[in-house]
């Protein structure tokens, strides 16, 4: 039995790929495990039936028999569980590989996540510009020492992980910024990342139901 994941019906970035879904097929993509879609409206996700699945009433999610799951980071971590390709299957490097899980959720995405909700919500506000470039200082200050910490290697921690998964996709928030042009080694770990024929699967997936569809 496939999983089931949910998607937007119709995603507001019209199709570039930066709604959560597209993380959860970009693992999908890599453990060559296949997997279906459940389209859902914004209006259907707040309804009881989404909710039951996902309490937040959001997007995306993970169904397989008895089993849903909610929140992209532990979808993501349950599929690199169950297929090999994504975890080192070493003790010490798979729990490292599973830190930079967490370190893209819960260090790198969150001042990433306050600049787009601040440029979504408050950009008609007179003090936008001074609280987005509060915003992003803080990013710089992530982007600095994960830059440092990268170096000149390909990915964070020796052969590619969900912890690099994880990692680009949180950083692919901020191409509209052009905050990462100014980290070379970021913007080619980021370009690594999408080049890999498992990301273009995913974005391709992601494009082709967005396709035609004006952004919401
Ligand atoms: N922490 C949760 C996770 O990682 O799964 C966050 C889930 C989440 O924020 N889901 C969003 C959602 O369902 C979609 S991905 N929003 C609808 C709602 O809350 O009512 C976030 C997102 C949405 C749109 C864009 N975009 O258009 O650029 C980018 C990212």
């Amino acid at each position: 039995m496939k999983p089931i994941i949910t998607a937007f019906e119709r995603s507001p970035d019209g199709g570039q790929g930066l709604a959560r879904d597209t993380r959860v097929r970009w693992a999908f993509e890599e453990v060559g495990q296949p997997y279906n879609v459940r389209l859902v409206s914004f209006s259907a996700m707040k309804e009881p039936a989404h909710k039951a699945v996902h309490p937040f009433g959001q997007i995306p999610t993970y169904e397989e028999g008895d089993l849903a799951l909610f929140e992209s980071g532990a979808i993501v971590f349950h599929i690199a569980e169950r297929h090999r390709g994504l975890l080192p299957v070493e003790a010490n490097a798979r729990a490292r590989a599973i830190t930079w899980i967490f370190a893209a959720l819960n260090t790198v995405e969150p001042p990433i996540l306050d600049r787009a909700t601040t440029w979504i919500s408050e950009r008609k506000e007179p003090w936008c510009e001074q609280r987005l470039r509060l915003a992003d200082d803080r990013i710089r200050g992530r982007l600095d020492d994960l830059s440092a910490r990268l170096g000149n290697a390909d990915w964070l921690d020796g052969e590619f992980s969900a912890g690099d998964l994880m990692m680009v996709s949180v950083l692919l928030r901020l191409r509209s910024s052009r905050i990462l042009d100014e980290y070379p080694n970021l913007s080619a770990y980021v370009a690594r990342g999408e080049g890999r024929p498992a990301y273009q699967r995913a974005f391709a997936a992601q494009l082709a139901t967005n396709a035609g569809k004006p952004p919401a």
